[in-house]
Order: structure tokens, then C-alpha cells, then sequence
């Protein structure tokens, strides 16, 4: 327990919980400064192969703590974001490990880029995502301009992010922007769930294919092709791929090392 941020290792999973319910999880400078330094040292831990991201209490993140922000000491809004909202977005972009968020109820401002962010996104029935960036008077960020064409559209997120209608979990389904909707007593066995699968698949494949994923994004067919090209050339030439061969013939399930 650090700061406003729960973390639990167990076997290959972390889970880290973002842990000010009474504020809705709403992001203090302790919970950034502990999230971003969380996630680099999960990044170097080759014993986690899968991090679960979610919300103590009734919310997910309702974003950026507006009290603090009404101190005379905080820091000048483009400083902040730069400084502490942008490193968070680019660890969990570039950690191999995939990162599941389960987003368990509200998700605000900067709590809604943090789930855009993240690799697989499962939501408990009631929750909801808000773009409250505008009601303040602020600008859609930590990502979210970037992660939400790509998730849902050009359409549908130039409607989001302008009209700004809550999304509850149902229509993020529908148009996209989470994969599974789950009753909200089951969440974080089925994000558990889902964490167990990745972990057992091979680390160094599931890292390529994350990479790959995002590079997709800035490249074309041939680049993409060429590309896979070369990563299957390094799976290819792993541990686990002949272990993965092996397990098959052997008819039993494959013991991956991440080798
Ligand atoms: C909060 C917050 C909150 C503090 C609820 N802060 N206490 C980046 C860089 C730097 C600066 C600026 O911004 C950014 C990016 C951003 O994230 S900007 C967007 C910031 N977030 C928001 O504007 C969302 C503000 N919250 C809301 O709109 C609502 O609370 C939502 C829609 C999230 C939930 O509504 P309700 O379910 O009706 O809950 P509530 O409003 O009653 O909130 C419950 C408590 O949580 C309440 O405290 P209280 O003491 O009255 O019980 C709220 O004040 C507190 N809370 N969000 N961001």
C-alpha cells in the first residue's frame, strides 16, 4: 500500500488498485508519482507476466484531483500532464506485459485515458465512461485524443469528445471501446481470469504481439507484414517455441519460461 495505490502480486498477476474511494479514486500527485514507478518496476519484473489496473470502491478514476489543483503550489497544468500524467500512458504503452483494466465503475477525465491506455479493457455492468475534460474547460489528455479514434472510430470519438455524453457500459461495448461486460460481482474473477490466460501464453510472443499492435497503427501492409516477418523470425527462434511444439506433440499444456 502506497499512497492512494494498492499493489498485489500473486504469481504472474499484479493487481494494482487505485485506492482514494472516498475522492473516486481521483489522481493525487503520491498515487501518479507511485503508479509511474509501479509500473516501470512491473516492467522489469520478468516473474509478472499480466497486470490487472482497476478502482477501490464504487469508481474506477474520476481523473485528476480538482482540490489539489486549487493549491497554490501545483504544478502549471502543462507541467503536470507532461511530467506526470505522459510517463504513466508511455509505461503502460511500452511494458511488455499486457495490462487488463477493469473498470469497475465510473471512469473521468484522465481515469478514462488510463483505461483507454491500457491493453484489454473489461467493465463491470454499471460503469460508465465520462470525457469530463470539457466541463471543466480542459482539453482531452493522457492519450485520449490518440487512444480513442483508434478504439472506436473517427466518428464516434470526435462524439465523444465533444458532445460528451456519458458512455455507459453497454454502448462501450457496442461501439468498441471495452471488450467483455460482466455483472460487477464477477469483475475481478473475470479480469482475473482473463490475467491467468495471458500469463500462461509465452512472455516473449505476447510482447512482440503487443508491440506489433501498436506499431500497426503508424506503418502499412507492407511494413506490417515485413515487420511480422522479423518477430516471427525471433518467436521462432525462442525456448518457448519449441517448448509450445513440444506440448503439442506431447499432448500436455506448455510450460513457458519467457526464453
Ligand atoms: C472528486 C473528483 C475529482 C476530487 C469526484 N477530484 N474529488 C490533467 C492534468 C492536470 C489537471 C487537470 O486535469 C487533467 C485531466 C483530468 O482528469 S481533467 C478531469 C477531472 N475530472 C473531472 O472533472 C471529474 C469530476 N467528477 C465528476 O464529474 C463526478 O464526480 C463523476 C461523474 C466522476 C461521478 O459523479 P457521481 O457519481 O455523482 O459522484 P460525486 O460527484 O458525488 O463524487 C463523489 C465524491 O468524489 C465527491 O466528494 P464528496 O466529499 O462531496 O462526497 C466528489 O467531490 C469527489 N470527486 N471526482 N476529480
Amino acid at each position: 500500500m502506497t499512497d492512494g495505490l494498492r499493489v498485489d502480486i500473486d504469481g504472474p498477476v499484479a493487481t494494482l488498485t487505485l485506492d482514494r474511494p472516498e475522492a473516486l479514486n481521483a489522481l493525487t500527485v503520491p498515487m501518479k508519482v507511485a503508479l509511474g514507478e509501479t509500473l516501470n518496476r512491473i516492467a522489469a519484473d520478468r516473474s509478472v507476466r499480466a497486470v490487472i489496473l482497476t478502482g477501490a470502491g464504487r469508481a474506477f478514476c474520476a481523473g485528476q484531483d480538482l482540490a489539489e489543483r486549487e493549491q497554490p503550489d501545483a504544478a502549471p497544468l502543462e507541467v503536470e500532464v507532461r511530467e506526470r500524467y505522459n510517463p504513466i500512458i508511455r509505461a503502460l504503452r511500452s511494458m511488455d506485459q499486457p495490462v487488463i483494466a477493469a473498470v469497475n465503475g465510473v471512469a473521468a477525465g484522465a481515469g478514462a485515458s488510463l483505461a483507454f491506455a491500457c491493453d484489454v479493457r473489461i467493465a463491470a455492468e454499471g460503469a460508465r465512461f465520462v470525457l469530463a475534460f470539457g466541463r471543466i474547460g480542459l482539453v482531452p489528455d493522457s492519450g485520449a485524443t490518440w487512444f480513442l479514434p483508434r478504439l472506436v472510430g473517427a466518428a464516434r470519438a470526435a462524439d465523444i469528445a465533444l458532445v460528451g455524453d456519458p458512455i455507459p457500459a453497454d454502448e462501450a461495448l457496442r461501439i468498441g471501446l471495452v471488450s467483455r461486460v460482466v455483472p460487477a460481482d464477477d469483475l475481478m474473477a473475470e479480469a482475473r481470469a482473463l490475467a491467468d490466460r495471458v500469463a500462461a501464453g509465452a512472455p516473449l510472443a505476447i510482447a512482440l504481439t503487443k508491440g506489433a499492435l501498436d506499431r500497426s497503427w503508424s506503418i502499412d501492409l507492407d511494413e506490417a507484414l515485413d515487420g511480422e516477418a522479423k518477430l516471427q523470425g525471433i518467436a521462432g527462434a525462442s525456448a518457448d517455441h519449441a517448448e509450445g511444439l513440444a506440448a503439442f506433440r506431447e499432448k500436455r499444456p506448455p510450460q513457458f519460461t519467457g526464453e
